[in-house]
C-alpha cells in the first residue's frame, strides 16, 4: 500500500494549492484526480481573483506570471436605469483590488510549481471509496490504469469539487446542508473582442441579468441570465448579441465589442454550505464543502482562503504539535464562508429577474442598487466584500 503524511481527493486549485503550501513546508502529499491532466489544465471556469488570493499566490512563489499577465481592476459599473453607476471599489476600500487572472492560469501555474519539485500527482484515478477516517490512519483506495489501489496516510484533504466522493463518505447524521437553488442560470460565453471598458460591467435589466468582463486585452467573457435548464443550442451568436447589448448598454458608454465566439455553456446557479467541514482526520476544502453563485467572484477565492487555513493547520500539527488549528479549522472556515454567502446570495437576489417577483420586489431591488451605488456606506460595505473579506490564518 502507498503511504503518504496528507493524501488529497482533487487536482483542482484547491488540491494543488494545499500540496504546494505543504511542500514549502517540508510535508508529504499525494494528489488522487479523477479526470486526465490535460482536461484539469483547460476547464474554464472563474475569473476574478481577490487582493488576499492574489497576495497568497505572490507569497509563495507564484508572483511571475501574475505580475505579467493579471489585469487590476478598480471598479464595477452596475448599470441599471439606462445609465452607469461606476463604483470605484479600489478608492473605496483604502486602495485594495481585484484582478482578472482566468482559474486556468492559476492551475496551469501550480501545476508547473507541483512538477518542477516532483510532486506526486495521479491523474485518471477516480477515488472509490475513503475508509477509517474515525481511526488513526485513513485509507483512499483509487482505481488508476484499470488496477485498484490504495494510499493511507494521516490526513485526507477532500478537495474534490461539489460532485466529489469526500462529502458523501461523511455519514448523513453527522451533516448540516443547507442549499438554496435559484430558478435560473448563466449563459457564459468567450468571446474574441476587446473589452469596450475595463471595468467589470453588470447590467441589471428588467430582461435579466448580464455581465461583462475582460479576460484578456483581447477578450472578454460575458454573461446572461437564462433558464436554468437552458441549453446554448437555443443561443445562436445573434440572439446573444441582441441580449448583450440589450442588458448592458447604456446611454453615455460606449457600446460592448461583439466578436467571435468561442466557448459557449450554461452554469447552474445555487448556494450550498455543509457543516461542519470536517469529520474524523477528513477536512474538505473549496466546492467540496461549499457552493457560491458566481455573482460576486468567490468561488475560486474562497476555495483559496479554506486553503491558507488548512495549511497553516497542517503546519502547526507537524512542526509544533499544536492541534488547536486543526480542531478549529471548520469554524474558521464556516465563520468567514457565512459572510461570503451572505455577499454572493444578497448580490445575486439584487441584480436577477426572479419569475413571478411583483413590482414591489423589483422596486426594493433598484432601491438596494441605489443604496450600494450612490451612498458613501453601501460603496464601502461593496468594496470591502469584494475585494476579499480577511482570512484568519
Ligand atoms: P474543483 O475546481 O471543482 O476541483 C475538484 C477536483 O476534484 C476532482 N474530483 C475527483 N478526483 C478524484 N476522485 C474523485 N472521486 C473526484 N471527484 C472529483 C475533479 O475532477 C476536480 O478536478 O474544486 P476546487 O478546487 O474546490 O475549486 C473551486 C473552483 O473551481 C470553483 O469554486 C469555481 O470555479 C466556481 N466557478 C466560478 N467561480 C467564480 O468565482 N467565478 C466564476 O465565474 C465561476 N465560474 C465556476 C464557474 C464553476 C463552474 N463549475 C464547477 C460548474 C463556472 C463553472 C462552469
Amino acid at each position: 500500500m502507498m503511504r503518504t503524511q496528507v493524501g488529497i481527493i482533487g487536482a483542482g486549485p484547491a488540491g494543488l494549492m494545499l500540496s504546494h503550501l505543504l511542500h514549502l513546508e517540508g510535508i508529504e502529499s499525494v494528489i488522487i484526480e479523477r479526470s486526465e491532466q490535460d482536461h484539469v489544465r483547460s476547464r474554464l471556469r472563474a475569473g476574478v481573483l481577490e487582493q488576499g488570493t492574489i497576495e497568497m499566490m505572490r507569497e509563495v512563489g507564484l508572483a511571475e506570471r501574475i505580475d505579467r499577465l493579471a489585469l487590476e481592476q478598480h471598479a464595477l459599473d452596475f448599470r441599471f436605469n439606462n445609465r452607469s453607476h461606476r463604483l470605484d471599489f479600489h478608492e473605496a476600500s483604502g486602495g485594495r483590488s481585484a484582478w482578472a487572472y482566468p482559474q486556468h492560469e492559476v492551475v496551469a501555474d501550480l501545476m508547473r510549481v507541483r512538477e518542477e519539485a516532483g510532486a506526486q500527482i495521479l491523474y485518471d484515478s477516480p477515488v472509490s471509496r475513503i475508509e477509517g477516517l474515525e481511526g488513526d490512519r485513513p485509507v483512499i483506495h483509487f482505481e488508476s490504469e484499470g488496477k485498484q489501489h490504495a494510499l493511507s496516510c494521516d490526513f485526507v484533504a477532500g478537495c474534490d469539487g461539489f460532485r466529489g466522493i469526500s462529502r458523501t463518505a461523511i455519514p448523513s447524521h453527522k451533516l448540516a446542508l443547507y442549499d438554496r437553488v435559484y430558478p435560473f442560470g448563466w449563459l457564459g460565453i468567450l468571446a474574441d473582442a476587446p473589452p469596450a471598458i475595463q471595468d467589470i460591467t453588470w447590467g441589471c435589466h428588467a430582461d435579466g441579468f448580464a455581465m461583462m468582463s475582460i479576460r484578456t486585452p483581447e477578450v472578454t467573457r460575458l454573461y446572461l441570465q437564462c433558464e436554468p435548464d437552458d441549453s446554448p443550442d437555443n443561443w445562436s451568436d445573434d440572439r446573444i448579441w441582441a441580449e448583450l447589448h440589450k442588458r448592458l448598454d447604456v446611454d453615455g458608454q460606449p457600446p460592448i465589442n461583439e466578436g467571435r465566439i468561442t466557448q459557449k455553456g450554461v452554469t447552474a446557479m445555487r448556494s450550498f454550505i455543509c457543516e461542519p467541514m470536517r469529520f474524523g482526520r477528513m477536512f474538505l476544502a473549496g466546492d467540496a464543502a461549499h457552493i457560491v453563485p458566481p455573482t460576486g467572484a468567490k468561488g475560486l477565492n474562497s476555495a483559496m482562503a479554506d486553503i491558507k487555513v488548512l495549511g497553516r493547520s497542517l503546519v502547526e500539527h507537524y512542526k509544533r504539535n499544536d492541534q488547536r488549528w486543526l480542531d478549529n479549522y471548520s469554524d474558521t472556515c464556516l465563520e468567514r464562508m457565512w459572510l461570503v454567502q451572505r455577499f454572493s446570495a444578497g448580490l445575486c437576489t439584487m441584480v436577477h429577474q426572479f419569475p413571478g417577483d411583483s413590482d414591489f420586489q423589483r422596486r426594493m431591488q433598484l432601491a438596494e442598487l441605489n443604496y450600494m451605488t450612490g451612498t458613501h456606506e453601501g460603496r464601502a460595505a461593496f468594496a470591502h466584500n469584494f475585494t476579499g473579506l480577511p482570512v484568519h490564518a
